[in-house]
């Protein structure tokens, strides 16, 4: 166990030593954007996650097919949550130690899947998504941590089969909700964003990694306008460089809007975001894990306008 512990510690040291700016940069304004509005009228069975000191509570068992997950987490702390599905034969006191790594330092792990999730956006308040699983073995992860300071970081895995039901319940419909706004991650380190222009208000949006290599989170930030793409990669490279964020930089100016949680190529999920008129930029943090390098400094980031 120590030695795991040693080597985590190493290991996270090193992502979060690389880019201490970006930490920061995540602990920015909250103007969130998370709703469950539309969700919650779907009439999909609802699957209830809680995180906390006392453990995670989970269900052990679920049908296939769209569920409406909703996650809280214990007084004052901030909830994570993803369905994944550990590399088979791992030995099980790797699962913690290596879901940290992905879930609170964004470095996806060879062999998992991550089937998807989300983040509460305060203290108090829930997240919700969607997802359809087909049959088979999974793992909830969830983490809670202190509000603006998450180096304390917890993170716990419960297990979640899917499946079992009677021949007379199928076939099941696996479909999910329809969507007015559909993000594409791809292994060309890009999101697309469609349609151009944003409706205001709840609306569903499907996330979906059509990629074969890469896992991709989202990070949705409200931002000012008038910045490019590649102006904003040029801010995170001078964050990378060491640079400490100057007042009225880009950076100071972030308002953290919304969240998916890191998707494995092949992925799907939706959720639903009610965001106020304004420009955003979609921005992912994961980190390649050959060069350690975060997309973001790839060009991984695209802006739209909600109108
Ligand atoms: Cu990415």
């Amino acid at each position: 166990m120590k030695k795991v512990v040693g080597w985590l510690s190493l290991v996270a040291m090193l992502v979060m030593g690389a880019m201490p700016g970006l930490a920061a940069a995540r602990a920015a304004q909250v103007d969130s954007a998370v709703s469950d509005e539309l969700i919650s009228r779907l009439g999909y069975p609802l699957v209830e996650i809680h995180a906390g000191p006392e453990g995670v509570d989970a269900p052990v068992w679920i049908a296939p097919g769209p569920v409406h997950v909703r996650l809280s987490v214990a007084d004052g702390y901030i909830g994570y949550v993803n369905i994944v599905r550990p590399p088979a034969g791992l030995d099980p006191v790797l699962e913690e130690p290596q879901m940290l790594l992905a879930g609170a330092h964004d470095l996806a792990q060879a062999g998992w899947t991550y089937f998807g999730g989300t983040n509460t956006p305060s203290p108090g308040e829930t997240a919700s998504f969607v997802i359809s699983l087909a049959p088979g073995e999974y793992r909830v992860a969830a983490s809670y941590y202190t509000a603006g300071d998450p180096s304390d970081e917890v993170m716990a895995l419960s297990r979640l089969t899917v499946g079992g039901a009677t021949p007379a319940a199928l076939p099941v419909d696996m479909t999910g909700p329809a969507a007015d706004v559909t993000l594409t991650m791809t292994d060309d380190l890009r999101y697309l964003v469609t349609p151009d222009a944003v409706p205001r208000g709840p609306h569903i949006w499907k996330l979906e990694n059509t990629g074969t290599i890469h896992a991709h989170h989202v990070v949705i930030f409200r931002v000012p306008a008038g910045y490019s793409d590649e102006e904003i990669v040029a801010e995170y490279q001078k964050l990378k460089d060491g640079e400490s964020p100057a007042p009225g930089s880009f950076v100071s100016q972030l308002s953290w809007a919304g969240y998916a949680a890191m998707q494995s190529a092949g992925t799907v999920t939706w959720t639903e975001f009610d965001f106020e008129p304004g420009t955003y930029a979609a921005i992912c943090f994961n980190l390649d894990p050959d060069s350690r390098q975060p997309h973001v400094l790839e060009g991984m980031v695209t802006q739209f306008v909600v109108e």
